[in-house]
């Protein structure tokens, strides 16, 4: 029995026999355009709810002039403005708890999660019932796409605290009926204690970082368990670029010797995991039906053309609380058109998630993404398991160098060995880059996002202001 419908409501008796491919076939397998006339039509209840229920958007598409039934196209939507994670974090300052744009009323609020970043203003997601219970069930249904099934046992190894992204895959679990685990991750030695535990309980399906997955590899080899043996089916992702980045998803595979998986896009849009492709393949879907996602152009805000580069921009279709209409993410994607070949008929991003517009940055005229010097130091043999990638300015001039630890390279060939990645940066990605090799375990593990890039020009920039 598919369900589908404004404000959503799901049989939660429902679920597919164990060999179907599809949770909902229809919703998933449809014509794209098909697809596309009924989001027109969702978009348009969306727009016209949150104009009723939440101050915050009446008060932004007013002032851009829009009405929710001016929207008669997918194009007219493209002319809505976009909405800016600062501004829901002013908004939210001025109308606490939860902003204006709580289109619920505040006694429905029965969970509270938010941003896990450790800067600035953290934002609340204030969630009600009806959400939770549609966010377990979209992502019950991605994760069947997974091949995550009942007879299943889900470790949840990221932070069971404020991140979204822990909970939605604890709730999509349960939904489709695995049995969950939700060790957690970020306390003092906790990694040696969840190697032990997933042999012991059994555990066949693991979602973290992909960070998280390599630093849990080495912890086990280092207990004296080969990953590979721990019993891993497959490895869900999100948070951050890694499993659609080919050196980093294939030492997962290679380490764990199991299906990877990308998924995740932004907490606010929940569910976060509309996305994720087929099993070992990079790259991920765009779950259109359930958070609408526009590819666009960083300077307009209007859709890019497929084959395209540009910045996703969500609009979820199925939330209540605190609707995200044109949510702009500020990362980075290429997209291509729907194929009945992938299956699921949607808009498809090959690389994933790569990188984040302001990440960027630029060596001698060269425009480099984070993701890109991952990809070249990790695919290298050798590699350590870590590395920092240091910007700094010498003589008005940026330059580079990537830091990286090495393993088992014989001490008279390290030179050489960096070397061999310096030549792999240049004639990759197009830049000269110094390479210093540092020891096995000179840089710290994380447990969730890593943080790789260090901008020394940022130190020297303070200096310079500084009297
Ligand atoms: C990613 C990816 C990915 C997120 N590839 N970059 O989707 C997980 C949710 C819960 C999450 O991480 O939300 P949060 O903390 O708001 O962070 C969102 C950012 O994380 C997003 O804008 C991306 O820059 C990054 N991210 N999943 C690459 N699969």
């Amino acid at each position: 029995m598919e369900q589908w419908s404004w404000p959503p409501s799901y049989d939660e008796s429902y679920r597919p026999e164990i060999a179907q491919r599809f949770w909902f076939p229809r919703r998933e397998t449809m014509p794209a355009e098909q697809r596309d006339e009924a989001i027109l039509e969702r978009i348009r209840q969306v727009m016209e709810y949150a104009w009723n229920n939440a101050p915050f958007y009446r008060r932004k598409w007013d002032e851009a002039g829009i009405h929710p039934s001016s929207i008669r196209s997918l194009e007219d939507f493209e002319k809505v403005p976009v909405v800016r994670k600062e501004e829901l974090r002013a908004d939210q300052a001025e109308h606490e708890p939860f902003g204006s744009y709580l289109a619920a009323p505040p006694s429905e609020v029965k969970h509270i999660n938010g941003t896990s970043g450790t800067t600035g203003r953290p934002t609340a997601f204030g969630i009600n019932e009806r959400d939770w219970r549609s966010v377990a069930n979209a992502h019950a249904r991605v994760m069947w796409a997974m091949g995550i099934r009942p007879d299943d046992t889900v470790l949840v190894a990221s932070p069971l605290s404020l991140y979204w992204g822990s909970w939605g895959a604890y709730i999509g679990a349960e939904r489709l009926g695995a049995r969950v685990f939700p060790f957690g991750a970020g306390t003092p030695g906790q990694t040696a204690r969840t190697v032990r535990w997933m042999k012991q309980m059994g555990v066949t399906v693991f979602y973290g970082t992909p960070s998280y997955a390599l630093h849990l590899a080495e912890v086990a080899r280092d207990e004296g368990f080969d990953p590979a043996g721990l019993g891993l089916r497959a490895l869900f992702f999100s948070g951050e670029p890694g499993a659609s980045v080919p050196a980093i998803r294939s030492r997962i595979v290679d380490a764990f010797d199991a299906q990877v998986y990308d998924s995740g896009s932004m907490a606010e849009v929940s569910p976060w995991m509309h996305l994720g492709a087929g099993a070992n393949e990079p790259g991920v879907l765009c779950w259109q039906d359930l958070v609408y996602t526009e590819v666009c152009d960083p300077g307009t805000y209007q859709r890019v053309d497929y084959g395209c580069e540009g910045t996703p921009v969500y609009t979820t279709l199925e939330r209540t609380s605190q609707p995200m209409i044109r949510l702009l993410s500020g990362d980075l994607t290429r997209w291509e058109a729907p194929s009945a070949d992938r299956g699921r008929t949607y808009p498809f991003l090959p690389r994933g998630i790569y990188g984040r517009i302001d990440d960027m940055f630029t060596v001698r005229g060269e425009n480099v993404y984070p993701s890109a010097i991952d990809d070249v130091v990790m695919a290298a043999d050798g590699y350590g398991g870590e590395h920092r990638i240091v910007i700094s300015r010498e003589s008005a001039m940026d330059t580079l160098a990537v830091q990286v630890e090495y393993k088992d390279v014989p001490e008279s060939s390290v030179d050489s060995w960096a070397g061999g990645i310096a030549d792999r940066l240049r004639s990759v990605l197009g830049i000269g880059a110094r390479v210093v090799p540092v020891e096995h375990q000179t840089f710290d593990r994380t447990e969730f996002k890593a943080r790789r890039v260090v901008d020394d020009r940022d130190l020297l920039r303070r200096l310079e202001n500084t009297p």
